[in-house]
């Protein structure tokens, strides 16, 4: 009782701390030795609380058996752990010591967020094994698609160990064991020896909380670093450099966690240049690198400017190659077909290789969302594709669980987000952006949380426990990816982003010469007739890689869901949808909506400003702002520019575009600015 009496006296006088947005969600930290070990960390955690007693440990410790019965604490699984208050004491076991320092963060997160510790009885294990961030980051120190400053990594030659730590405890704290320090679109020199150096140096500052390094590789290393003449992945000449490599790196780290490889993919080279198949050049890695336990992660992101429709290209490559990799391969697949869209379909691989290790990606950076200027929460994005139901093994297969190992038992299941980290005061650009990281950790440790306790979570931890806050900035939060889509692309439109920066609206985009895979043109499909990617059996017959009953709900364009309908249908502008309005109006109003959304946004930050300090008030508003003008900007481009095939008129309720069609035509961003 005077345990909990105490807590919530401190919590009730908790200061508002002066936020550069630094801290992140966490508590301010306590002085954390370089060589601290991963148990003198956790007990510095929770030295924040005001316990009476506290017993944190693994299954080794006699001290535990006190309180746990032997049964319990046998049983845990590695990364599990076990929170328990027992009496007066609080007792933490884990299956390792990274599960107890899980365990302990659970403990101060809920301590943070002002919950009662005092009847705590709970036990918890990842979904999957693996959960992993992965750095855009190159070499020269910029960061492919970032949006918060340069790379924390390689920017110059300091290490900043500082920084690191702080970083490693913020992934620690939500259960993230892995980063891939590199960008996917990989430079063969971070195998070099300079570089591996100081891939060491980075190791050893994350690995007491419990993380791992991994590095994107370059598949033609063995040619511009080893000097041979090929890197086909069945010579045996390029066998041997790939075996000489990773022993190198196992000798500086002997924790290496494995490669990404981003291969046949957007002009990068792969084992297609020499008549190999992704499962041959996968293999080889893997080979090379399960003596060390180490695991290649190989993406299924590909397709050709040849195939008809791109939606279809990554399952055509890999299905057939089911069964035909190394157990230690996992196939990294994007959430939805083409890329990281606003909205998509899951992704038809998921739950198509069964025999196979397949891992989702997801995207936490905002390429596609406006980068670190739009408020965008992408927990409810990142749950509706766990949540979608592939039916591959009849009602319930969700995304989920067909990768995290519950329905196919797969040897290895893992989940990787692309980062949104930069060296940014705030970590993230955007102060919100900082939730779509805690976000995609809290998913890769239990993915069936739902996006509204994790938003209630972070807000607690991020700005105030008050009720008038939370609630107000959870509907806030919880309204923005759904606004997203609809000022950008309701109703299943996709891709409709300028050439290059992908931040701005350019429906009317098309380049002679050009891929045509790259223009928005050849995802909308506008004409006079109507509007939307037909991909029905009369059209790409995208809708074949989907299991009963989705094919046939997705190929029925009265009963395929609205918010996809025009991913897989072209619909004549006057077709009367189920809602009794002309697809033109629907489509108009569904733009319109999108621009109220923001409004509403805005005024509910508005209505939290007395419980936010004023740096972050400040920076949100003002993005805010440009938030709602890009959204008049995206619907006025995208109506206008329809318009032009409709020939109708905007139906009530939608005010009238504020610029012209031809002025948004001449609109080209400064890429500096926009990267
Ligand atoms: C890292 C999209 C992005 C590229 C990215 C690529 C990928 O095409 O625009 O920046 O490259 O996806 O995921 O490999």
């Amino acid at each position: 009782m005077r345990v909990v009496l105490l807590f919530l006296f401190l919590t009730l006088f908790v200061p508002l701390y002066a936020e550069d947005g630094s801290r992140l969600w966490l508590s301010p930290a306590g002085e954390i030795a370089l060589n601290a070990s991963t148990l003198e960390i956790a007990r510095s955690e929770l030295a924040i609380i005001p316990l009476e007693n506290s017993v944190i440990g693994t299954v080794g410790d006699e001290r535990l058996y006190q309180y746990i019965p032997t049964n319990e604490l046998q049983t845990l699984a590695e990364e599990e752990f076990l929170v328990r208050m027992v009496g007066t004491t609080l007792v933490v076991a884990g299956g390792s010591d990274r599960a107890v320092l899980y365990g302990v963060y659970r403990v101060v997160r809920d301590y943070a967020a002002g919950k009662m510790l005092g009847r705590y009885n709970l036990r918890e294990k990842p979904s999957y094994a693996l959960r992993l961030l992965n750095h855009w980051d190159n070499l020269d120190g910029s960061v492919e698609r970032g949006y918060a400053g340069r790379s924390i990594w390689w920017e110059g030659d300091t290490l900043r160990t500082a920084l690191y730590q702080a970083y490693a405890r913020a992934n620690a704290s939500v259960g993230i064991n892995g980063v891939v320090l590199n960008n996917v679109n990989a430079s063969p020199q971070v195998l070099d020896s300079l570089h591996l150096d100081k891939v060491r140096r980075i190791a050893d500052v994350l690995r007491p909380y419990g993380m791992r390094v991994y590095l994107s590789i370059h598949f033609s290393s063995p040619m511009i670093l080893g000097g041979l003449s090929t890197a086909d992945p069945l010579d045996s000449c390029v066998c041997r450099w790939w075996k000489e490599k990773v022993a190198e790196i196992y000798q500086l780290i002997p924790d290496f966690g494995g490669f990404l490889v981003k291969a046949n993919s957007e002009g990068v080279p792969g084992p297609q240049d020499y008549g190999r198949t992704h499962a041959d050049g996968a293999n080889m890695l893997a080979d090379a690198l399960s003596p060390y336990g180490g695991v290649v992660m190989w993406r299924a992101f590909v397709y050709s400017p040849s195939e008809v429709d791109r939606a279809k290209q990554a399952y055509a490559e890999f299905v057939p190659l089911d069964g035909m990799f190394r157990r230690n391969v996992i196939v990294q697949v994007k959430n939805g077909p083409i890329d990281f869209q606003p909205r998509e379909p899951f992704n038809p691989l998921f739950g198509a290789m069964r025999h196979t290790a397949v891992m989702p990606e997801f995207q936490i950076t905002q390429e596609y969302l406006g980068f670190s200027n739009h408020l965008v929460f992408l927990a409810p994005l990142f749950e509706e594709c766990l949540r979608s139901d592939t039916y591959v093994a009849g009602s319930g297969s969700t995304v989920a669980r067909v990768t995290d190992g519950t329905l196919f038992g797969q040897d290895y299941t893992a989940i990787a987000g692309v980062a949104n980290v930069g060296l940014d005061t705030n970590w993230c650009g955007h102060p919100f952006a900082q939730a779509n990281w805690y976000a995609f950790g809290r998913l890769a440790w239990c993915d069936t949380l739902s996006s509204a306790q994790i938003a209630d979570e972070w807000i607690r931890l991020t700005f105030s426990s008050d009720d008038r806050c939370v609630k107000p900035l959870s509907q806030l939060m919880m309204l923005s990816r759904e606004a997203v889509v609809h000022y950008m692309m309701p109703m299943g439109l996709h891709h409709l982003f300028a050439f290059g920066h992908h931040y701005g609206p350019e429906p009317w985009g098309y380049i002679e010469g050009m891929r045509p895979d790259w223009m928005p043109v050849y995802y909308h499909r506008a004409d006079s007739v109507g509007v939307g990617f037909d991909r029905t059996a009369s059209g790409s017959n995208a809708v074949s890689q989907y299991a009963e009953p989705l094919r046939s709900l997705y190929s029925d364009i009265n009963r395929c869901p609205i918010t996809l309908l025009l991913w897989f249908h072209h619909v004549p502008w006057r077709y009367r949808l189920v809602t009794g309005r002309m697809l033109w109006e629907e489509l108009c109003l569904f733009y319109q909506q999108g621009v109220d959304e923001v409004r509403e946004m805005i005024e509910l930050w508005q209505s939290v400003a007395p419980y936010i300090d004023s740096e972050r008030f400040g920076q949100v508003e003002e993005r805010l702002r440009i938030q709602l003008h890009d959204a008049v900007w995206w619907k006025d481009a995208c109506l206008l520019y329809f318009q032009t095939f409709s020939q109708m008129p905007f139906p009530e309720g939608v005010e009238p575009s504020i610029y012209a069609l031809e002025e948004l035509k001449k609109i080209k961003l400064d890429m500096k600015q926009h990267n």
